[in-house]
């Protein structure tokens, strides 16, 4: 494992996850105020290989107001997977959905691009205004969409789980997970802080949330691979998918 701090894996990956990542950057500085967030430990840059292909994982991380952590990640397994992960936690005195997408392919075809805005509210529903705004968005115009694993009941009725099979469809989907940042990004900067009580059911729905999330088999399995399963355990909780305690 070493850790060096160069490198941009973004102009090796997948056209899908360049253009994705810029938009996401695009969308955050345009709308959001980022202050840096120091990720624990040397956890910026990873290399590992254990058994099979060396893994880089490259990850920025910002905080804003409204966000305890905006992580976007990239990673590459040796020459046939690109990974983009992408979560915004919001602050647990916030009443925000929790944005995520996760584009998985190798380097001809993305095999799984999933995108949601996910209710971790007290009311375990997204708010009207992010219904009426989603809902004219072109959702079903995909040629092979992908059914929701069981851990996944975190997500809303918005979440878009695509095997994207052409140019016409991958540029669909970038197209709606930017609106999904604008819309997202716009309602959060309106908010203000909730009352304590809220925040305690807020603070319970992002713990159930994360916890769903390490319930990925496949994620785990990717990261125990290269760098084992103590190693796996830890960065899945405390840059995947941590909590506030
Ligand atoms: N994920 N993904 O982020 N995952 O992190 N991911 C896969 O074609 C990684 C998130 C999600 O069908 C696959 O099947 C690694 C977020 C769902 O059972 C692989 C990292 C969301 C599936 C990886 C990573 C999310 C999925 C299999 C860390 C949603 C389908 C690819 C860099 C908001 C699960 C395939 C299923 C799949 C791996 C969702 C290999 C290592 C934020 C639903």
């Amino acid at each position: 494992m070493s850790n060096l701090s160069t490198s941009s894996l973004r102009e090796q990956q997948h056209p899908l996850i360049r253009k994705l990542a810029n938009r996401i950057e695009g969308v955050w500085s345009d709308c959001l105020t980022l202050d840096p967030y120091e990720l624990p430990g040397d956890l910026g840059y990873v290399e590992g290989r254990l058994e099979g292909e060396k893994l880089t994982i490259e990850n920025r991380c910002y905080q804003t107001p409204q966000f305890r952590k905006l992580h976007l990640e990239l990673a590459k397994v040796g020459e046939s997977l690109d990974i983009l992960h992408c979560v915004m936690f919001p602050r647990v005195n916030y009443a925000l959905p929790t944005f995520g997408t996760d584009l998985v392919g190798g380097r001809a075809q993305i095999s799984a691009a999933i995108a949601d805005l996910s209710p971790t509210l007290p009311e375990g529903v997204l708010p009207q205004s992010y219904r009426s705004q989603l809902a004219s968005l072109p959702l079903e115009n995909f040629t092979q969409p992908r059914d929701i694993p069981a851990w996944g009941d975190i997500f809303s009725e918005f979440c878009l789980f695509v095997r994207p099979v052409n140019l016409a469809e991958e540029t669909r989907f970038l197209e709606i997970v930017e609106s999904y940042l604008r819309v997202h990004c716009q309602y959060a900067l309106a908010q203000t802080p909730v009352s304590p009580d809220q925040q305690l059911q807020i603070l319970a729905a992002q713990r159930y949330y994360s916890t769903q999330q390490k319930r990925n088999d496949k994620t785990r399995r990717v990261l125990e691979k290269a760098f084992g399963p103590e190693w796996a355990e830890n960065y899945l909780n405390t840059v995947l998918f941590d909590y506030v305690e």
